[in-house]
């Protein structure tokens, strides 16, 4: 495993490099959700390809940018399900954006996530990283190296609400979950990127990130592989909660395709209580 983070640190460095220098323009592709994809969106990908290729414990690589799974060692232990520029949209107005990394041993489902990482770009560059029983761990690269900086621990309560979705396509339930926590003086923290929104509940505390269901898109956004097991799996260890709409871990979540998506829900326990309690959900 230890290869593995070493791999996504020196991939870190290689995609803040690109994200400050190259072209913030589209390609002329579009990825399998059928979004057309950046021209950082390629190179990032193309980025933690070539830095995993020669890594002979990685079975496959999954990516948020390719359609299918690109096989690598057949005696590899491990899949690394990946989004390799997530908010990358975010990119041309100067916003942070991230990296997202779940490592699978077998079959592809919440279950069999062994480890995750993530990797936010901003004013510097962050990378947290998560393994079974231990707390998630919080580094700071610094002159091209990730200094440790501290596990991190979830409060049981904190004072953030970022929530995500088309609020004209809300249900009902969703909007008196939102309004209400506002009305116990939470604060709204979203910028469109989960990895930056995520990162900073996690380390200012807590609160609550969400990505309902909605009339549009009724099974969310995210992406369960690449986005929503591995952050499902970060909060869980950091002492907080990740459920979908009715009420089950993330972690259990089997995916049928690997581009699905799920309804999400990313919190400290308060809030998952309080969101149970608005949908209606049984403990
Ligand atoms: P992407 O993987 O195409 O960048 O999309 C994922 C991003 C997340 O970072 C963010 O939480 C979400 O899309 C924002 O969506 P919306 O603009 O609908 O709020
Ligand atoms: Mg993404």
């Amino acid at each position: 495993m230890q290869t593995i983070f070493d791999t996504i640190k020196k991939v870190a460095i290689k995609i803040d490099h690109a994200i400050k220098t190259e072209d913030l323009g589209y390609s002329d592709s579009e990825n399998s959700s059928g979004e057309d994809q950046l021209k950082l969106d390629v190179k990032s990908d193309y980025i933690i390809e070539e830095a995993f290729q020669d890594i002979s414990i990685v079975k496959a690589l999954v990516s948020e940018e390719k359609e299918g799974i690109l096989a690598l060692h057949e005696e590899g232990n491990y899949t690394i399900c990946y989004d390799p520029l997530d908010g990358s949209s975010l990119a041309d107005v100067n916003l942070s954006v991230g990296s997202i990394f779940g490592i699978y041993e077998g079959e592809l489902k919440g279950e069999n996530l062994v480890a995750s990482a993530y990797v936010v770009y901003g004013p510097r560059i962050e990378l947290v990283l998560a393994v079974k029983d231990e707390k998630p761990q919080h580094y700071r690269a610094q002159d091209g190296l990730f200094n440790f900086i501290s596990e991190i621990t979830l409060d049981e309560k904190g004072k953030l609400n970022a929530p995500g979705g088309t609020q004209q396509n809300w249900a009902d339930s969703h909007k008196t979950f939102v309004d209400g926590l506002f009305a116990e003086g939470y604060r709204l923290r979203y910028s469109g990127g989960m990895v930056p929104d995520l990162h900073q509940i996690l380390l200012k505390g807590g609160g609550i990130f969400s990505y309902p269901g909605t009339t549009d898109k009724p099974n969310g956004k995210l992406r369960q592989l690449f986005e929503v097991i591995p952050f499902a799996f970060i909060y869980e260890q950091a002492g907080g909660q990740a459920i979908n709409n009715k009420g089950m871990r993330l972690m259990e979540l089997v995916p049928a395709h690997p581009h699905d998506t799920s309804p999400c829900f990313f919190g400290s326990n308060y809030e998952v209580a309080a969101l149970k309690t608005a949908y209606g959900i049984k403990n």
